[in-house]
């Protein structure tokens, strides 16, 4: 039994948190309607930070197989990925499993008619992890327009330049190929699947072996579940954790709350408790961050963090916790206004370009070390 799964607290999932946005296949299935709902952003850079980094993410994750058993992804992932792997000369593969047939069941249909391409990025993310070569994907037999939309969807992928060789830009090679079943309520289990795929009957067969030593056509193999994989890239692309609260929320409150009130009271408090904070940014990016001892004192109001010197801008909380890197959140912010300066005013225009060119600087530990961001604040208001 693995017991290392984080605990979750129900918050309540908020629309712009979900991640399948396609339900009942209203919107464009393609690939265009699939990237402006963010899929392929970015795939590129989550395959070049490598199978621990992806693997590391999708175990604090703490994603479980969503094909019933509840198996922890990260942990499964990483049994393909054993010590001296590499000496290894078989092939390696990722099966989908996509033979839903569990009376009841009807949700991994939906992604694979609505979101096919969350499923095919997520096929290159979890193949990356697990250092696979190419991945099946096992239809059940009776979903004909669910296969359609999966191969259309592995078709312009591979136009794209997503699949095949050099998938993404990134140097690593990947392929995805269909199989449909015919219609085998066994051919859920997941050896019995490996044996349709190769042809045989489907019937299971015992374990261990368990298929990440000895899976399809005889080499090291994870069978997975649609769902459990489609969500991969966009938990690598948004991070693990949801913030560095317990609970993210919109509160109406009283002005002049204690800024500690206002986070323990309606946010479950800081991740790993107070003495793990940083600092906060109280009023959105546009006002300076405060440090921990600071922050335990003030008030949420405008003269109290006048005095703190910073302010109450919007009101719009960015709470910090010691894993943050300072330098680059700040150059993350920089860059946005760098890129939302409409270029109209110089002091604007010519100040977020220096300020993003300074942050990089210092980002890349490329940075005088007398260099500072005020000196352009007052160039740029001179
Ligand atoms: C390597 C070890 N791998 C466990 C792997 C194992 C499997 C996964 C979970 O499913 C449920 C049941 C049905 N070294 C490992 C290891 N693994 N120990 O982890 O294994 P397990 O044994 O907990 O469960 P299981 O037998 O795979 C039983 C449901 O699956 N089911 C699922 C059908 C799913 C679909 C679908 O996804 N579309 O149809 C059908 O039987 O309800 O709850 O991968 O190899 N030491």
């Amino acid at each position: 039994t693995v017991t290392d799964t984080p605990v979750r607290r129900y918050g309540g999932l908020k629309d712009q948190d979900r991640i399948f946005t396609n339900a009942y296949c209203r919107h464009d299935h393609g690939i265009k309607g699939a990237q402006s709902r963010g899929d392929w952003h970015k795939t590129k850079d989550i395959l070049l930070k490598g199978d621990a980094w992806i693997i590391q993410t999708i175990k604090d994750s703490g994603l479980r197989g969503r094909g019933g058993a509840g198996f922890p992804s990260g942990l499964k992932w990483s049994f393909m990925n054993k010590p001296n792997w590499q000496a290894d000369p078989r092939p390696r593969y990722l099966v989908i499993n996509a033979d839903e047939g569990e009376p009841g069941t009807c949700k991994d249909r939906e992604i694979l008619r609505g979101d096919p391409h969350k499923l095919i990025e997520g096929c290159l993310v979890a193949g990356r992890a697990m250092n696979a070569s190419a991945a099946y994907i096992y239809i059940r037999g009776e979903f004909y327009q669910e296969a359609s939309h999966v191969q259309q969807a592995i078709n312009e992928a591979y136009a794209a330049g997503f699949l095949g060789k050099n998938a993404c830009g990134s140097g690593y090679d990947f392929d995805v190929y269909v199989h449909r079943g015919a219609g085998a309520y066994i051919c859920g289990e997941e050896t019995a699947l490996i044996e349709s795929i190769e042809g045989k009957q489907g019937k299971p067969r015992l374990k261990p072996p368990f298929p990440a030593d000895v899976g399809l056509f005889g080499c090291p193999t994870t069978v997975a579940n649609v769902e459990t994989v489609a969500v991969a890239p966009t938990i690598c692309r948004r991070g693990s954790a949801c913030g560095h609260v317990n609970n993210p929320c919109v509160v109406e409150e009283e002005m002049s709350i204690p800024l500690k009130e206002l986070i323990e009271r309606h946010c479950g408090g800081v991740r790993g408790g107070w003495d793990n904070l940083l600092g906060i940014i109280p009023g959105g990016s546009s006002v300076p961050v405060i440090p921990k001892d600071v922050c335990a004192e003030v008030l949420m109001d405008y003269d109290s963090l006048k005095d703190a010197q910073t302010g109450l801008g919007t009101g719009a909380v960015i709470v910090m916790d010691k894993s943050t890197d300072i330098v680059s959140a700040i150059a993350r912010f920089a860059d946005f206004y760098k890129h939302e300066s409409c270029g109209q005013c110089t002091p604007c225009r010519e100040g977020t370009t220096w300020m993003k060119k300074t942050m990089d600087r210092m980002v890349e530990g490329r940075a005088h070390e007398r260099e500072m961001l005020l000196e352009w604040y007052s160039v740029s208001t001179a």
